[in-house]
């Protein structure tokens, strides 16, 4: 979808300058005793998960304005996730909706394979109806008072094992839109035992070689209470059912200001850290594009995650999860991958030996400085250098634009409605 010929064209005209800017930034990082092409190794070796619904508009409450040439379906949008993974080679696999993204296991393997893309957790889906089902979840799904309602979002559950297995996912991730909006409405102790019967049903139904992954989320759909609503009870729930249920922490889902890293640290010290969804927000569940908001709580979010990657038994699942209202779905998920891997090269330049010497002799001062320091190292030369080496773009916005791949797909792709809000 996007030609060799002119991504090689796009960096030729900015090799000369990172070569420039790759060689001052390795002699300032040999001062510091770091070898960069050991980091752009290890950024070459990241890679996130895009959610396939990333790749079209999303919206808000009150209304959706689509793009030109969104997806139509699956295979659109693995097109899409191609294009994304050319240019910035860091987002080798794809997050499935279902039913959203139902197809035949076969072409969405082979439409898959064309791009080098392979697919990370499944998403299942009881927080909307679909058109054919027989109970509503209007009143919850997996927690809901009606055995029959639930059996039903069991089913579903195992239904996305069963479609994941035939395309090489080894993850399901269960967000449900259960709750209240009214004190007394339901009762949470009776609720949760009834949530916890469900994935009970659903783990039952795991392969071996799976995990469950549990994401929590302190409100939305429901405005009163949730029922998977912090680490806490996600981390109770994963405890509940066993060694191949993990938590999955999405950064939008915490009350304004709460310590996300340290959540984290929390759950990698319980062995029950599986998965992430990246995102940004201001506020709430905003699912802006990772790194445009709070930057450097991205950074303390890895600096986590990389002081901890030899933890035996540590194996995440890097995912985003960001709705794109107002910005080509592409070039949000692209800068979002580059973002979210600076963060983690960032958090690789942390002096760990340094920091914990600090921390030991109670130098706040020093210790918080010797973050800040990774924190403030300009890496775009780092992210430049490991995305050539790997066939990628120098700039992946600007090749991205001068492909014209959004306007060849809109004169091949049906005009989308824009009717209705929706959150996806
Ligand atoms: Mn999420």
């Amino acid at each position: 979808m996007i030609d060799t010929t002119l991504i090689e064209a796009e960096n030729a005209a900015r090799a000369t300058a990172l070569d420039t800017d790759f060689a001052a930034l390795g002699e300032k990082l040999d001062r510091a005793g770091i070898d960069i092409n050991a980091i752009v190794e290890r950024a070459r070796g990241f890679g996130v998960a895009v959610p396939s619904w990333g790749t079209g508009t999303g919206g808000t409450r009150f209304a959706r304005f689509p793009g030109e040439g969104e997806p139509a379906n699956i295979f659109d949008k693995l097109d899409d996730c191609g294009v994304i993974h050319t240019l910035t080679c860091a987002a080798p696999s794809v997050s499935l909706h279902i039913p959203w993204d139902k197809a035949d296991p076969a072409d969405l393997t082979a439409k898959a394979a064309q791009y080098g893309l392979s697919f990370d957790a499944m998403n299942s889906n009881s927080f909307q109806d679909q058109p054919d089902q027989d109970h509503s979840y209007k009143f919850g799904s997996l927690s809901h008072t009606d055995a029959a309602t639930r059996a039903q979002a069991v089913d579903h559950n195992l239904e996305c094992i069963e479609i994941g297995q035939k395309i090489g996912s080894k993850a399901l991730t269960v967000w449900i839109g259960d709750g209240a909006n009214f004190p007394g409405q339901t009762h949470m102790g009776r609720q949760f035992d009834r949530y916890l019967g469900s994935m009970k049903d659903i783990y039952a139904g795991l392969p071996d070689d799976w995990r469950l992954f549990s994401e929590h989320k302190i409100y939305e759909p429901a405005f009163y209470s949730t029922v998977v609503q912090d680490w806490g009870t996600s981390l109770l729930t994963a405890q509940e059912l066993g060694d191949k249920a993990m938590c999955l922490v999405d950064l939008g889902h915490h009350a304004p200001n709460v310590n996300i890293e340290m959540i984290v640290s929390r759950l990698i010290h319980a062995g029950k850290l599986g998965g992430f969804h990246f995102n940004d927000s201001k506020y709430g569940d905003d699912d802006l594009d990772s790194g445009t908001i709070d930057p450097y709580r991205l950074f303390l979010v890895w600096n986590e995650l990389v002081d901890a990657e030899n933890t035996p038994g540590l194996d995440l699942s890097h995912m985003i999860d960001q709705s794109h209202n107002v910005t080509d779905p592409i070039e949000s998920l692209m800068i979002s991958c580059v973002e979210i891997q600076r963060a983690f090269v960032q958090a690789s330049l942390v002096d760990r030996v340094a920091l914990a010497g600090y921390q030991d002799a109670n130098d706040a001062l020093m210790a918080s400085a010797t973050l800040r320091q990774a924190f403030r190292t300009d890496v775009d030369a780092i992210l430049a250098k490991a995305r050539v080496l790997d066939g990628g773009a120098i700039d992946p916005v600007a090749a991205y634009r001068a492909s014209g791949y959004r306007a060849k797909v809109a004169a091949a792709r049906p005009k989308v409605s824009g009717a209705g809000g929706g959150i996806v």
